[in-house]
């Protein structure tokens, strides 16, 4: 999750995300090439005197300043199109989750099990707890196997909300009469958090998703434990 002083991406907690954090920093250093560059061609004409009255034309240059930037797009495309597809990829899922936006909680159904679906709402201000995270925690997490590619279904109820997790590089929208489908593995045990990333009425802030990534003999114990 966020932490305080945290200006840039979250940790990954996916391979994907670990790419996505990649690419990122990838292009961040291309931006900091060309700024530069042009920063510095910008001084150096302020500063120099100089004109070329009779210069109309340099084909060499025109050239080159024409060819250079198609080069460097190349570089950020390639890398890019490669994350957009591997994203877009469902690998041969062992799970399916099916996230459904409501004004305002999640609801979640386990769609393998025979009725393993709950609803998921933000824990109010009054519940708070030393060990709770205030607008992000929820009273009902949802528990997924770590290593495991997961299928995500999302839906809403209502109107439109987003289901989002940072660390996971994972963001969909959730339309009313529509599926949308996504999928991730998470790579390490722990909490992750998330929020509704629509603008879905006056309560869109306080309809948080928080993840319990756990072991898969920990995860088929709560299954067991739920469906009792
Ligand atoms: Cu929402």
């Amino acid at each position: 999750m966020t932490t305080w002083l945290n200006m840039s991406l979250q940790d990954g907690a996916s391979p994907i995300m670990e790419q996505l954090v990649f690419f990122h920093d990838h292009v961040l250093m291309i931006m900091l090439m060309i700024t530069t560059t042009v920063l510095y061609m910008m001084i150096t004409l302020i500063r120099n005197k100089q004109t070329s009255r009779f210069m109309l034309e340099g084909q060499m240059i025109e050239t080159t300043w024409t060819i250079a930037p198609a080069i460097i797009l190349v570089f950020i495309a390639m890398p890019s199109l490669r994350l957009l597809y591997l994203m877009d990829e469902v690998h041969n899922p062992s799970l399916t989750l099916k996230a459904v936006g409501h004004q305002w909680y999640w609801s979640y159904e386990y769609s393998d099990f025979t009725k393993l679906e709950f609803d998921s709402y933000m824990i109010p201000q009054e519940e708070q707890q030393e060990s709770t995270f205030r607008l992000l925690d929820t009273d009902n997490r949802i528990v997924l196997p770590m290593n495991s590619p997961i299928r995500m279904i999302v839906t809403a109820a209502d109107v439109l909300h987003s289901w989002t997790i940072p660390s996971l590089g994972v963001k969909t929208d959730a339309t009313p009469g529509r599926l949308n489908q996504t999928s991730f593995s998470i790579s390490r045990p722990g909490i992750l958090y998330g929020q509704c990333s629509e603008i879905c009425g006056a309560n869109h802030s306080f309809m948080p998703i928080t993840i319990e990534s756990v072991p898969a003999k920990y995860f088929i114990n709560w299954v067991s434990k739920m469906s009792e």
